[in-house]
């Protein structure tokens, strides 16, 4: 503390710096040798306290333009991940597309002037494997939308960052938001009504990717889970998206068939997409206990005849708890598109 307490308030100014300010503050109210009144300390503290908030305000307002990456992934000519940054996204968007917006529902008749990358240019540049049907578009609050790629293809639905020439507002679905050509396709407003104008996209899957699983230093695939006790339940599916209603058939591995058994005395954090995974919405925390005694899998297929777990499902892989956990674990919450099983000894 002795160090602390000569360095001027405003070199502390960090994440933290309100919570510094009233520790120092604190501090020489107890020992500084010149003090100053209570008056001069509050009015100090006030001042400190409203330039600590214009300053998070800026930050928070530029890095959350600056940071926002779109992040393209899936069944491309290449299978590799692709991170666009904002000034790549910038010069990208080019296209204007002149639609009303789905969600503007003071006015649907209004017209818009939306600015944006075709999903058709991306398709074309970062091109897509023979079996690709569909493309799925992921927001930054999880929420996920599945496009069919023909449509994808033949008509202009953009990825919008620009809205009447000023950036999309977080509360209109900026930065990023998808636009469909409402006004000039009736099939369009049919097909894809509001509910899939995705407000702050931040993750686009090309069909659906292969299995890959983190684990520690390991890289598991497919193959490497098929060599594992397989195992089966029938659950409903504790996540929204692309899943039919009612119990359905979940096969896969369990967490601790995974796991090396000296692994099996901490906790494992199931991760999920990394965009998504911002503030924990896409991971959870397990104890070694509910690992070991009740079924949590990691499911690779579902239904009576084993079809792989599409991206629309939240495919490839998905965490899934048998109705035996139900006692045992707090935070149940499944987790889909897991990517890692990160091990916390
Ligand atoms: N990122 C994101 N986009 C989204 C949603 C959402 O929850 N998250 N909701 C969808 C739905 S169901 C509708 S009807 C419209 C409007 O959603 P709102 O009523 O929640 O604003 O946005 C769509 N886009
Ligand atoms: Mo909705």
């Amino acid at each position: 503390m002795r160090n602390i307490r000569k360095t001027p308030v405003f070199l502390l100014r960090t994440q933290n710096s309100l919570l510094n300010i009233l520790i120092i503050t604190a501090v020489c109210l107890g020992g500084c040798t010149h003090q100053p009144s209570h008056e001069q300390l509050e009015v100090w503290r006030k001042e400190a306290i409203a330039r600590n908030a214009e300053i998070m305000a800026n930050n928070t307002k530029s890095s959350q333009q600056r940071e926002w990456n779109l992040v393209i992934q899936g069944e491309t000519k290449t299978n590799k991940t692709v991170t666009l940054n904002w000034q790549q996204l910038q010069s990208l968007a080019t296209t204007h597309l002149q639609t009303t917006d789905a969600n503007y529902i003071l006015q649907p008749d209004q017209v818009f002037d939306f600015r944006g990358l075709p999903v058709s240019t991306l398709l074309q540049q970062l091109g897509y494997q023979p079996d690709v049907t569909e493309v799925t578009f992921m927001a930054y609050n999880s929420y996920q939308v599945t496009v069919n790629l023909q449509d994808l293809l033949k008509y202009p639905i953009i990825l919008a960052i620009a809205n009447n020439g000023k950036p999309i507002s977080r509360n209109q679905g900026g930065p990023i938001y998808l636009v469909f050509p409402h006004s000039q396709y009736p099939y369009l407003k049919q097909q894809y009504p509001e509910s899939f104008w995705v407000f702050y996209v931040s993750n686009i899957l090309v069909g659906t990717e292969p299995i890959r699983l983190r684990v520690g230093k390991r890289q598991l695939h497919l193959a490497d889970l098929e060599k594992l006790p397989q195992i089966t339940i029938t659950e409903n599916v504790g996540y929204r998206s692309g899943w039919p209603s009612g119990k359905v058939k979940l096969h896969g591995v369990r967490v601790r068939d995974i796991l090396a058994a000296n692994t099996l005395s901490g906790k494992i954090i199931v991760q999920g997409k990394t965009a998504l995974s911002q503030n924990n919405i896409n991971s959870v925390t397990l104890a070694s206990a509910d690992i070991k005694n009740c079924d949590i899998l990691l499911a690779t297929k579902w239904g009576d005849n084993k079809q792989p777990i599409p991206a629309r499902m939240g495919g490839p892989l998905t965490l899934a708890f048998g109705s035996d956990c139900q006692a045992q674990t707090n935070d149940l919450r499944w987790v889909n598109f897991v990517e890692e099983l990160v091990i916390k000894l």
